[in-house]
């Protein structure tokens, strides 16, 4: 019986087959005596070779099938213990905006997380989205991966072309291929734009790299009332004659419904679900319901400033921020709140109230989620990791904010005034609305600086919650080791046991560049020194390198606020840099450049020798040219464009241009 199938599929074979181990070999079915090869029998690989090489067929053939013997190939199954894998991550959310980092936004379900398991107070993204969420699902530098900027903005560098190169994998395909059901839900924004209309190629949609199913929007951003909704790669549009329709509700109830379904179809089945909502990226769009509970709470009514000592203090409290930790100060370049008039604090309230219910709204929704994972009896063997935003809180709504986002990047104030007419209706189908400036800066608490800048923690730094019961023994916990975005995938490998794959569809793969969180769940090593000793950050031109305790970083030549108005510098001269021994400074308060300038350099050197080796050069700081210039385009050399019946969602890219034509 089992025996025999075991015979026809020797230790030796399966080692040179690249499997390691049998596991379940279905001896139970009734013909198991009759068959070689069992329809239930599994195998574990040994991962090198993705997919395997197909096995060698195991029966015996002869003219008849009558006397012949059939066989089936195992079914591949991930390492024993393998757990699901439930990786979240929130837009634009700043460090110190949810309740479990000190923030005064209520966020229970990340809470939830923290106190099942740790939270992480020293991790950080690339400061911008597509880069952030090409090297999260591929454990490379966003640079690495073709990702050194937002793909809207690519330009034609290997650093910078928004291509994933093949012989970096993504997690999806790893998992995929060792046996995980893969999934990915909500924004996507790692498809080049030229790829993203309906004439393809797909093969960088969610689904062609390695996430078999998608619910979710493809660009940067997307209305939450009536978004640019894909299912894998067609065009759905559920929200039509349904106007109480939420984004946030309905990737809840796909991701619900898909683990769902999943446990009662293959209940041994793992998945790696990948969710990561709109929330908190501008369109801040909660349901009035959210808008409610939050702005009866009066959060905001004592402005940025008070805020800011608010979180603070919190964060001290909750040991978020050790004692030697100091708030750094207020930036001149944005207003102090009590030098406000009363209709600018009575719009900004407004703008903030409702940012703050669309976190409460998202993070109610991803609670939904890990909810229903306890209702289906799979807590206890998922790994969840809660990642609260893919870089800082974000000031791309200029100094007054915006009832619509696209002001902005026409570089257009919108005057306080015109804003109170969309008081009634901010956060409705109505608006594309985003906060002001000096909001992104109070909810990076306690750092300095926003989103778009690598340069500084305020862009970078994310909390991070992460649980998977049994497997921490120091629940409740606080980590402060320096860690990166691109430690998330081999933290996954670590806790699933599957190894990194040498090829993957035969291509030899490049190394992953991150390294492993692991060892941090273990209480012995509450205060080991972290393993991820060195680390560069560039976007747009602005620059950091991290390396064993010390920052060396640029002060931001232009301002994240002004986008594409602001006037650069020259990129290689035209900076001034600071440092920071963070071990002893967590919030970069104390700049030690003047003092240290031997070290300055030798990490300045650093920083151009990492870059060097992941693709950083050549830098680039322009800011509106940088939009418009010459990309793949399927446009290209057409003059002629013929539209017939329905046609939505049409990218920029594969549309005709109507930039300053009438
Ligand atoms: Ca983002």
């Amino acid at each position: 019986m089992c025996r025999r199938y075991a015979l026809h599929f020797s230790r030796g074979a399966l080692a040179a087959l690249g499997f390691t181990a049998l596991t379940g070999l279905g001896c139970p079915a009734a013909f198991a005596q009759a068959v070689t090869g069992a329809p239930g029998a599994t195998i574990t690989l040994d991962g090198k070779q993705l997919p395997p090489p197909p096995p060698n067929f195991g029966g015996v053939i002869k003219e008849k099938a009558s006397e012949s013997q059939p066989w089936w190939a195992p079914r591949v199954v991930p390492p024993k213990g393998a757990p699901n894998v439930l990786l979240i991550m929130t837009d634009d959310q700043g460090f110190g905006a949810p309740s479990t980092f000190g923030g005064v936004i209520p966020t229970p379900a990340m809470d939830r997380v923290a106190n099942q398991g740790l939270r992480f107070t020293n991790f950080h993204s690339t400061s911008l989205c597509s880069p952030t969420r090409a090297a999260l699902i591929t454990g490379r530098n966003h640079h690495s991966v073709g990702a050194g900027v937002v793909g809207e903005i690519a330009t034609g560098y290997p650093g910078y072309d928004s291509i994933i190169p093949i012989e970096k994998g993504t997690i999806g395909t790893i998992l995929r291929e060792n046996g995980y059901a893969t999934s990915w839900f909500g924004k996507n924004h790692n498809t080049p734009s030229y790829q993203s209309s309906q004439a393809g190629p797909f093969n960088q949609w969610p689904t062609g790299m390695g996430f078999e199913y998608f619910y979710g929007f493809v660009g940067g951003d997307a209305s939450q009332w009536q978004p640019n909704l894909y299912r894998n790669t067609t065009a759905i549009y559920p929200f039509e004659g349904n106007p109480t329709w939420n984004l946030e509700t309905a990737m809840a109830d796909e991701a619900i419904h898909y683990m769902k379904q999943l446990k009662e179809i293959a209940p041994e089945k793992p998945w790696l679900v990948y969710y990561v909502p709109g929330a908190t990226h501008a369109p801040h769009h909660p349901t009035p319901e959210w808008v409610k509970k939050i702005s009866d709470m009066h959060l905001f009514d004592e402005g940025w400033n008070k805020l800011r000592e608010t979180i603070f203090a919190n964060q001290k409290r909750l040991g978020i921020m050790p004692e030697n930790a100091q708030l750094t100060p207020w930036p001149k370049e944005l207003p102090e709140w009590d030098s406000l008039g009363l209709e600018e604090k009575k719009l900004f309230i407004k703008q903030a109230d409702i940012y703050g219910a669309y976190l409460a709204y998202a993070d109610n929704e991803i609670g939904r989620v890990i909810q229903a994972v306890d209702d289906l009896g799979e807590l206890d063997n998922t790994l969840i990791i809660y990642i609260g935003g893919d870089n800082g809180a974000s000031a791309e709504g200029m100094l007054n904010g915006t009832p619509n986002e696209f002001t902005t990047f026409n570089g257009i104030p919108v005057p306080v005034k015109d804003q109170l007419l969309w008081y009634p209706f901010w956060g409705s189908e109505r608006t594309f609305p985003h906060f002001a400036a000096a909001w992104a800066w109070a909810m990076d608490t306690p750092f300095k600086w926003v989103k778009q800048v690598p340069s500084h923690f305020g862009g970078t730094s994310q909390g991070v919650a992460m649980s998977w019961p049994g497997h921490i023994d120091d629940v409740g916990g606080i980590r402060r080791q320096f860690h990166h975005v691109i430690d998330i995938v081999p933290t996954i490998l670590e806790a699933t046991g599957i190894p990194t794959p040498q090829t993957i569809n035969g291509i030899e793969q490049r190394p992953i560049e991150g390294v492993s969180m692991m060892y941090t769940w273990d209480k012995a090593n509450v205060d080991a020194a972290t393993r991820h000793t060195t680390q560069y950050f560039e976007m747009l031109g602005n620059r950091a390198i991290y390396d064993n305790g010390w920052v060396a970083a640029t002060t931001p030549a232009t301002r994240p606020w002004e986008l594409s108005t602001a006037t650069p510098p020259d990129v290689i001269s035209g900076y001034n840099w600071e440092l920071y021994n963070v071990n002893d400074d967590p919030t970069q308060f104390n700049d030690l450049a003047a003092k240290l300038p031997d070290k300055l350099k030798q990490m300045q050197d650093l920083f151009y020798s990492e870059a060097k080796k992941y693709n950083v050069l050549p830098l680039d700081n322009s800011t509106l040219s940088r939009w418009n210039t010459p990309r793949p385009n399927l446009t290209a050399g057409r003059t002629e464009f013929a539209y017939s019946g329905e046609l939505s969602g049409v990218p920029p890219s594969a549309a005709p241009s109507v930039l300053n034509k009438s």
